[in-house]
């Protein structure tokens, strides 16, 4: 194995504009005794990124999620860097390795060496090499045609700072950026499908929160599969009344077998959707993007601007100041706003380009009775707390996640509100070692919920504690 590939603890690398310094200790860092305990918080969530590593990748899960995933390397690859830098810039090239030849990152890489019947949807079903070969996917990896959130960048960038020796030695940065770049040119030239500049998600897998209320109307004109015609994995490893439902499935299934046999063309499927977070993310990274071309020698101003004028097209086209948050646009439903308060339309509040009034709103929505952020909840829920289909277990219909709470952390302080940040950002590590690294939690209780030992859990409460521990 590659020495540089290790876990091992490293020095904190320099902040950057990415990267915020702490504006306070926190309390428990500050007190010998639960400093120790942190201590041992970074030994056991080593632990959990050792035992899901692979040897070039990381699982989010060993039994629910036996695969490489595209947004979880992403988060993986932020908290590895504090660990073993030279891993988590594997982790990215893994990952990339699959790219297709129109630049799509497919949202799974699979394991030839894991069972067909491990997980569902298999290789056999996305058949990668025959049905996306007009497109350009790999021959030697079997990959699912859909994408995940384009958190790459922003994860590549932020695992440079982590040690910018190494990666010059190994040329990480000239290596991942024409990968990224492509990435990012396949989102705006083919996912535009609203016309407007914002990239749109065909599959509810492919914005990550795949149960999440805000599907709801534009999944329900899609006619289901048979539910004969497939079987479920994730029921053999998950609670039934907290993952999604057979009749959602029987959709997400169609939905996806539709758009392999269109042989993963874009612009036909019966879904399409412009989601918040997933153009947030991209405007980041593509901030990101524009500091890795200006390390290599390149100029980056035109994909600052570019960001920009993403950012621009965000607010115009997805920002409704009476919501008080950013709602999702469903374009076959006529184009109008999905009216359902998700997570996602909190996580714009990450972008440093917001208007003033806009990240103001952010924040008091986000304080607010649906989320309750500092109040009722520690961590973010990922649905409004008053909304009908409110569920505090059901996946992605209530519960918090980690990675949500991450973003939501350095969106506040991007924006200057540091107490709420430092709140969120000793919740995160708490409840992520507290509850062996939960999948997600109860946003009330802070039960754990899902799967644990999950890697990103494992990553960013790792990535969160390291700020912790320095002094300011
Ligand atoms: C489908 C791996 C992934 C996460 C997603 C999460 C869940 C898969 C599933 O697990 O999705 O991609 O089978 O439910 O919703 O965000 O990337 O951890």
């Amino acid at each position: 194995m590659d020495r540089t590939a290790q876990l091992t603890t490293r020095p904190s690398e320099p902040a950057t504009a990415y990267d915020p310094p702490p504006s306070a200790l926190s309390p428990s860092a500050a007190d010998p005794a639960s400093a120790a305990c942190d201590a041992s918080l970074r030994v056991r969530a080593a632990r959990v990124l050792e035992a899901n590593w692979t040897g070039a990748s990381t699982v989010p899960s060993r039994n629910l999620y036996p695969h490489q995933w595209s947004w979880d390397s992403a988060f993986i690859a932020i908290g590895l860097r504090h660990l073993s830098p030279g891993r988590a810039q594997t982790e990215l090239e893994t990952l990339l390795a699959a790219q297709w030849g129109d630049g799509r990152v497919p949202h799974i890489v699979f394991n030839p060496s894991v069972p067909l019947d491990a997980y569902f949807p298999s290789p056999d079903f996305w058949r990668s090499a025959t049905a996306g070969r007009a497109t350009g996917a790999p021959r030697t990896v079997q990959t699912s045609g859909i994408v995940q959130p384009p958190v790459h960048a922003l994860a590549a960038w932020l695992v440079h700072r982590a040690d910018p020796a190494l990666s010059r030695a190994r040329g990480f940065l000239a290596r991942v950026y024409p990968r990224l770049a492509a990435w990012h040119r396949y989102l705006l030239h083919r996912r535009d499908l609203g016309g407007g500049g914002l990239v749109s998600v065909v599959h509810p897998w492919e914005q990550g929160m795949d149960n999440s209320p805000c599907w709801d109307a534009p999944l329900a004109r899609i006619v289901p599969a048979r539910a004969r015609t497939f079987r479920r994995a994730d029921l053999d490893h998950g609670a039934p009344e907290d993952r999604p439902t057979d009749l959602d499935y029987g959709r997400y299934v169609r939905l996806a077998a539709d758009y392999r046999d269109a042989g993963y063309a874009d612009g036909g499927g019966d879904f399409a959707v412009e989601d918040p977070a997933f153009n947030a993310l991209l405007i980041v990274s593509e901030h990101a993007l524009a500091r890795i071309a200006q390390e290599l020698g390149a100029a980056g101003t035109a994909r600052h601007a570019r960001a920009e004028r993403l950012t621009a097209a965000l607010v115009e086209r997805l920002w409704d100041p009476a919501a008080g948050m950013f709602l999702c646009r469903d374009l076959r439903g006529g184009g109008g706003p999905v009216r359902e308060r998700g997570v996602t339309g909190l996580v714009p509040l990450l972008l440093p380009g917001l208007p003033r009034t806009v990240a103001a709103g952010l924040v008091r929505t986000l304080r607010g009775p649906h989320f309750s952020l500092g109040d009722r909840t520690r961590l973010v829920p990922s649905y409004d707390l008053l909304g009908e289909a409110f569920n505090a277990h059901r996946y992605w219909r209530g519960p918090a996640w980690f990675n949500t709470s991450w973003l939501l952390e350095r969106g506040l302080r991007a924006h200057g509100e540091s107490a709420a940040a430092d709140a969120l950002r000793a919740a995160v590590v708490d409840l992520a070692d507290r509850t062996g690294f939960a999948e997600y939690v109860d946003p009330y209780t802070g039960e754990a919920c899902g799967a644990t030992g999950f890697s990103w859990t494992a990553a960013l409460a790792l990535d969160l504690h390291k700020d912790l521990l320095k002094r300011p």
